[in-house]
């Protein structure tokens, strides 16, 4: 069936990569086969946990920044990541994307935790980014809670030279010191804090349903990741 076809090319990626990492270990890659030199930004859906923002029109707005910024790409690519195989978002926004055309080597979806990418699942990403609140603070539950956790005090002493807080729809890049544990574990070089819109009343600056809002801080915030992405590349 078609969603079996999808997953094992999703798989087929993931698989190819864990080969090829067990070849470095070996020291055995090819030497035109290299995937450390494809950089590659994990991202996590923006707002729609948490923050609350529809699953449906999320995926639309990651869709249509995926298919602005990843034609700006050359040696790097776009994957959009989330803890589980039942992911909504995962499976509308590939849905999507395919129906988009959208070239599945520069954007795919994985399965995973993103602070874990390449020890469980094979798949080097020397970017990654959080949704984060607004205070670029540790906690709160979520992936921030766990980004801050993996990367250790290194990650809060870094965000905080770059920025103390964050206005919805921006994102700050903050390159990882080298002795965090996310970086030694997992080759991750740089983390991007992004605020998305909040429709959650709970939390704060909740823009009480209003999706005109809410979808230009998504569009915003995209565009601020993936603009901070290509700021690294440069
Ligand atoms: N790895 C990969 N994806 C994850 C992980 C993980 N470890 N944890 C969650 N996700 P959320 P938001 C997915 O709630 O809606 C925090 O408290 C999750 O399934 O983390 O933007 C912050 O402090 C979902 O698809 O972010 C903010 O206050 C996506 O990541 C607030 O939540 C985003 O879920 C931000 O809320």
């Amino acid at each position: 069936c078609k969603g079996t076809t999808k997953d094992s090319l999703l798989l087929g990626v993931a698989s190819k990569e864990v080969k090829e990492r067990e070849n470095l270990a070996k020291g055995s890659v090819d030497a035109d086969v290299s995937v450390d030199e494809i950089t590659t930004l994990a991202f996590p859906s923006i707002s729609t946990a948490d923050f609350q923002f529809n699953n449906e029109t999320a995926a639309d707005i990651i869709v249509e920044k995926v298919e602005e910024f990843v034609n700006k790409l050359e040696n790097a690519r776009l994957v959009l990541v989330d803890l589980t195989h039942g992911s909504k978002i995962l499976s509308l926004v590939r849905t999507k994307a395919e129906k988009r055309n959208i070239d599945s080597k520069k954007f795919f979806t994985f399965v995973g935790n993103i602070t874990q990418l390449y020890s469980q699942g094979g798949l080097r990403c020397n970017v990654i980014a959080n949704a984060a609140n607004w205070r670029l603070k540790p906690g709160g539950g979520g992936v921030n809670a766990a980004i801050f956790t993996a990367a250790g005090l290194a990650l809060e002493t870094a965000t905080k030279e770059r920025a103390n807080s964050l206005l919805p729809g921006h994102a700050v890049v903050v390159p990882l010191p080298s002795d965090s544990p996310l970086y030694t574990r997992e080759g991750v070089s740089h983390v991007i804090h992004v605020l998305g819109p909040n429709m959650n009343p709970q939390r704060p600056n909740s823009l009480n349903n209003d999706y005109n809002k809410g979808c230009s801080i998504l569009r915003e915030a995209y565009t601020s990741l993936f603009t901070g992405f290509l700021s690294i590349l440069r």
